[in-house]
């Protein structure tokens, strides 16, 4: 099988709920204390991933984690005096938002050939930081393939990593060597800046990366300030185009320079902060969007021809973005589709179709199928989500002896019919 692009997908997980958990996140401060739909919101998940593979893309997943983490609660002594976020911290099912499971170097970019994945240690908000230790067992299984995967453990704590949601890849086609864009956080006034430099330059050591193919590039620290925690939230690319907000970088016109110097075939669309502001951006998630180059584009335009943007339904709701995404394709510009979807759960918390995927660059033949999706299995996992996931959760409930068998029965369900066990 050729080498391609392949989203991997977290379902989402029975526990899904609304802590307001994720400071600086402005969608999980304003749901903080609502009640969720965890089935709704895996179904919605699901669904996406069947309009992606009926687009005739390659499509895998990556399971939820087990939750409640009886493991971190016993490691700060829980015994029902602690604070509720902290019990929330532990029913957290936000390693759904698989963008910031790891960073992924695919082999073309890589001094020895292999495709290096690093998992974020997600440092800054405790529920998250919980979850790279059973990512990384996830990912060692899915790709276990040592002549052409390398899992990395996560980079030290001192240094803050959020995985690829905070990393580009620009290239002339995706099995091509790439220009591998790090975009770091300094300061966001009162919200943290989440993705540490250093943790940036460690990722791309340890990938092997040719450091003159790499860009580290400061966020604005407006944008961050302004609700923007990852910079997938104002900027996303495919092969050699980069859609992103006027505002998403410290030095704009030098990190376009930097692309096009490193990338002569670069194609940046820029939206205006004076057609959709950074606050319309945050609120619409206009750029938490999967930019996808399609099988069935425009054949003989050369590469890159053809893309679609996957972006929430509330992106293609709102007037103003709306207007400019009409007068985008009516450009006759790179991205040919505009392509909405309902993952309205997901982006309560934050979490629009670009926090939901990781992309891995690699030949589908080398990964574990148990982790690519078809339309049967697409099918197996609905019936387990409609047959075991709580319809709905309120933050009081999380704690409850009940619900958390119920939730354990749900995963466990899932792994069995995936024929993964092994990662009980
Ligand atoms: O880390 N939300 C996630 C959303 C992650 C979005 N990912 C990307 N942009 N790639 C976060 O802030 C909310 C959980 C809560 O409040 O219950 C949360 O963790």
């Amino acid at each position: 099988m050729p080498v391609c692009e392949i989203n991997f997908d977290g379902i989402v997980g029975p526990s899904h709920n609304y802590a307001g958990l994720s400071l600086g996140n402005l969608a999980s401060a304003s749901h903080a204390g609502d009640t969720s739909y965890p089935r709704a919101a895996a179904l919605q998940g699901l669904a996406k991933m069947r309009h992606n593979l009926g687009l005739g893309l390659t499509q895998g997943f990556l399971l939820p984690l087990p939750r409640p983490n009886g493991a971190f609660l016993s490691a700060i002594g829980a015994d029902g005096s602690e604070d509720r976020r902290l019990m929330a911290a532990a029913w957290s099912a936000s390693s759904m938002w698989t963008a910031n499971a790891a960073t992924v170097s695919p082999a073309a970019d890589t001094a020895d050939g292999r495709c290096h994945l690093t998992p974020a240690n997600l440092v800054t908000m405790p529920h998250r930081s919980q979850e790279w230790g059973d990512t990384a067992r996830q990912l060692r299984v899915a790709f276990a393939n040592p002549a052409h995967f390398a899992v990395h453990d996560a980079v030290p704590p001192c240094f803050g990593d959020e995985g690829a949601a905070n990393h580009m890849r620009m290239c002339v086609r995706h099995d091509a060597p790439g220009l591998e864009i790090f975009v770091y956080g300094k300061t966001g006034g009162a919200f943290p800046a989440r993705q540490h430099e250093q943790a940036s330059r460690a990722v791309a050591r340890l990938h092997r990366l040719d450091p003159a193919r790499c860009l580290f590039v400061e966020q604005n620290p407006d944008a961050i300030a302004a609700g923007a925690f990852h910079n997938d939230v104002v900027a996303v690319a495919n092969e050699r185009v980069l859609f992103t907000h006027e505002l998403a970088f410290a030095d704009p016109e030098g990190t376009y320079a930097a692309i096009r110097a490193a990338l002569p075939e670069a194609e940046i669309v820029v939206v205006p902060a004076d057609a959709v502001s950074l606050a319309d951006a945050i609120k619409s998630y206009l750029f938490n969007a999967q930019l996808l180059t399609l099988p069935s584009g425009d054949p003989g335009s050369g590469p890159g021809a053809g893309m679609g943007l996957v972006i929430p339904l509330e992106a293609w709701e709102h007037p103003r973005v709306r207007a400019w995404l009409d007068g985008m394709l009516a450009s006759n510009g790179p991205i040919r589709q505009v392509l909405p979807v309902d993952v309205r759960q997901s982006m309560a918390n934050g979490g629009g179709p670009a926090c939901l995927r990781l992309r891995v660059v690699a030949d589908p033949a080398h990964v574990d199928p148990r982790f690519l999706l078809d339309k049967a299995k697409a099918s197996r996992i609905e019936n387990v989500i409609a047959a075991f996931w709580p319809e709905t959760i309120s933050p009081a409930e999380l704690g409850d002896p009940e619900l958390a068998e119920r939730v354990v029965t749900a995963r466990t369900e899932l792994l069995g019919v995936l024929d993964l066990a092994e990662l009980l």
